[in-house]
């Protein structure tokens, strides 16, 4: 009986998920290019996937556990159980709008469009606040959506700002912290439950030495 962990086969949360496991002394075998792999000395296989999959996979059980950003977990509405905040992939899904627009309020969002790739999230902050406005849902480069009158603001993640920055956006509202977390499957087999303990035991004795 092995534990099988998905994590983001690229990208941010890449090489420190890589990095997690090692210091809990596991090792894998990390080929370029592979879907897959096993760790030597622990009974964990690794599946290397797109974040966006990931709740998906651990929903279904595919995987019993996984690394993703707990605002892919959010947005995706999947069921999935969030174990463990791993310190690492922090940022925040925020409001933004063009530096020179007069800004003082949740209430100046109404009624405008908003582009973002967060619509589930975004959506329920708008409810939250009880405003109502356009959500443009697009997948990527959402912060020139304004510069090029697509929308009035953005919601996008942040961590130092400075994509805002260059695109002449002023950050206004904080509406998520995030950061990388491990999930599980609400449906774990004892025997991987008792798998999954051990391996929270290694990285919470991690997380303690770094504090
Ligand atoms: O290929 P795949 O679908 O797996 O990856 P992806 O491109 O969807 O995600 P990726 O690798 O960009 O991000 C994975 C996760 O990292 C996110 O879901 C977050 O949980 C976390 N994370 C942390 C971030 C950032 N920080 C971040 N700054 N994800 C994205 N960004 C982007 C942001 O969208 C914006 O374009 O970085 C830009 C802003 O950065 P600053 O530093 O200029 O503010
Ligand atoms: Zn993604």
């Amino acid at each position: 009986m092995k534990l099988k962990i998905a994590i983001q086969k690229s990208g941010r949360l890449h090489d420190d998920s890589i990095k997690l496991l090692k210091e809990c002394g596991i090792d894998i075998n990390n080929g370029v290019n592979k879907l897959k792999t096993e760790a030597t000395n622990f009974p964990l296989e690794v599946f290397f996937l797109r974040d966006d999959d990931i709740p998906q996979y651990i929903e279904d059980g595919v995987a019993d556990i996984g690394i993703v950003g707990e605002n892919v977990v959010l947005e995706k509405q999947k069921q999935v159980n969030i174990v463990q905040k791993l310190g690492f992939g922090k940022c925040r899904l925020s409001m933004a709008v063009e530096k020179s627009v007069d800004y003082t309020s949740v209430k100046d969002l109404q009624n405008k469009r908003i582009a973002t790739s967060y619509p589930v999230i975004v959506e329920d902050f708008l409810q939250q606040n009880g405003i109502t406005a356009e959500i443009h849902e697009i997948s990527g480069s959402v912060e020139i959506a304004p510069g090029i009158g697509l929308a009035d603001a953005i919601c996008d993640l942040v961590s130092s700002g400075s994509t805002l920055f260059m695109n002449g956006l002023k950050e206004v509202e904080t509406v998520l912290k995030s950061e990388a977390v491990l999930a599980a499957c609400h449906s774990l087999k004892p025997e991987q439950q008792l798998l999954l303990d051990k391996l929270l035991f290694r990285i919470q004795a991690v997380r303690k030495a770094k504090n």
